[in-house]
């Protein structure tokens, strides 16, 4: 009889109800804009045990791992029948990502993946990879999904098995569970990190956009994109303009892409991106809000200068080190928002925060200056308004004078 069999199915499922059932904590004190949790919401190992495991004595004696879990990160998030939903990018040992739903009735613990993956309808020239999906309500009365789809570069020189080519793809939905799947997106340039805006926009449904010339690089793509088209069944994009631009020196000075689809609000449409900027470590990916206009949601109105989340502790580590990445975010009738956030393509967190305080982050915090000299005056404008007020000196310590 084999007993290893019996123990390690035991083993395997008590460890996964135990990190299924796990309460999570917020980490105070943070920074007063969102608080951070203490654990991811979703790893590898939240996949349940009958994906990853034959759980057959005669085919699997040794309960030997069948089909390896990498990763789960990059979701799109929804509030679906009173549960927290999200749009799982997960990713198997063979490096395919496919998406799978996982729900949780607090937003920040308990997730438990749906039994089946999606099966994401193929188009006559099929997805080699798909992966980022970001969920749109809109008001034609579907839940679209736009993802990314990566085929292999059919023009890449021989010997070349690297070089791809990203375009949008899109399915539509009306309870998660059955999707349509509508033609990628056409557009003259290749494109990741494609947003559908939630209302029509002058009768039309309106982009965000991520021109890019190859693969990884932006290349001229300026930045964030805005395009309008005439339908979802065909959409092709004819103009592009661009609305959030990348610039030297900052945060987004290599590529930016829209995050998930904007918050609206009393005072415009609250957006998440993320910007990405080159260094010796590599790539960094961190995370930055911005507001647009509510008639106009193409005309930017604020920008707080750098990053709203970077990398912290473990998020620095993991398959695409330094990377946070958030295509999902969640607000509540009470106004709270959960942001729903990768870290280093490897696993999901949350942090949560309310729609007064991204606002107020938004339209308090001083913009980008572009220069050493204008964030000096920043800081230096804060220490003067500080050092004008009746403080406790265990705060205010005057140490120099000029
Ligand atoms: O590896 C970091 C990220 O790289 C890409 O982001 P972008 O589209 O901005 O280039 C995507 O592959 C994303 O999934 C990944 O997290």
């Amino acid at each position: 009889m084999n007993d290893l069999f019996a123990t390690r199915v035991a083993a395997m499922h008590a460890a996964h109800q135990q990190l299924i059932n796990r309460k999570n904590e917020p980490i105070l004190h943070g920074n007063g804009v969102f608080e951070r949790y203490r654990y991811p919401v979703l790893t590898a190992e939240h996949t349940p045990v009958f994906w990853r495991y034959d759980l057959s004595r005669d085919t699997n004696p040794y309960f030997m791992e069948r089909f390896g879990i990498n990763a789960t990160f990059n979701a799109g998030a929804i509030r679906w029948k009173e549960k927290y939903v999200l749009v799982v990018r997960v990713e198997g040992n063979d490096r395919k990502s496919f998406f799978a739903i996982a729900e949780s009735p607090t937003g920040v613990d308990n997730f438990v993946f749906w039994n089946h993956p999606i099966a994401i309808p193929e188009l006559d020239d099929p997805d080699v990879n798909v992966y980022d999906m970001r969920l749109t309500v809109h008001e034609d009365g579907w839940i679209y999904g736009l993802f990314c789809t990566e085929r292999k570069d059919p023009n890449a020189p021989a010997g070349d098995l690297s070089t791809a080519v990203a375009s949008a793809g899109i399915v539509r939905s009306k309870d998660l569970v059955v999707w349509e799947r509508l033609p990628d997106l056409q557009s003259k340039s290749q494109q990741r990190n494609v947003v559908l805006h939630p209302s029509f926009v002058k009768g039309k449904y309106a982009l965000y956009t991520r021109p890019q010339d190859g693969f990884i690089d932006a290349g001229n793509g300026g930045g964030i994109g805005w395009a309008l088209v005439d339908s979802m069944e065909d959409a092709v994009i004819t103009e592009e303009r661009i609305l959030n631009h990348r610039f030297y020196h900052t945060i987004k000075e290599m590529k930016n892409g829209e995050g998930p689809a904007p918050l609206k609000t009393p005072k415009g449409w609250l957006h998440l991106a993320h910007g990405v900027r080159s260094c010796a470590a590599g790539l960094r990916y961190v995370l930055y809000l911005y507001l647009t206009d509510l008639d106009q949601p193409d005309r930017l109105i604020a920008e707080p200068a750098g990053y709203f989340m970077a990398p912290e502790g473990e998020e620095r580590i993991g398959d695409v080190s330094n990377v946070l990445f958030s295509n999902g975010w969640i607000t509540d009738e009470e106004g709270k928002v959960y942001i729903y956030y990768a870290s280093s393509d490897t696993r999901m967190h949350v942090a949560v925060s309310s729609i007064d305080r991204l606002l107020d982050y938004c339209l308090h915090t001083a913009a980008d200056g572009y220069r050493s000299a204008t964030s000096v005056q920043v800081l230096t404008d804060l220490i003067n308004k500080n050092s004008n007020l009746k403080l406790n000196p265990s705060i205010w310590k005057a140490t120099g004078s000029v």
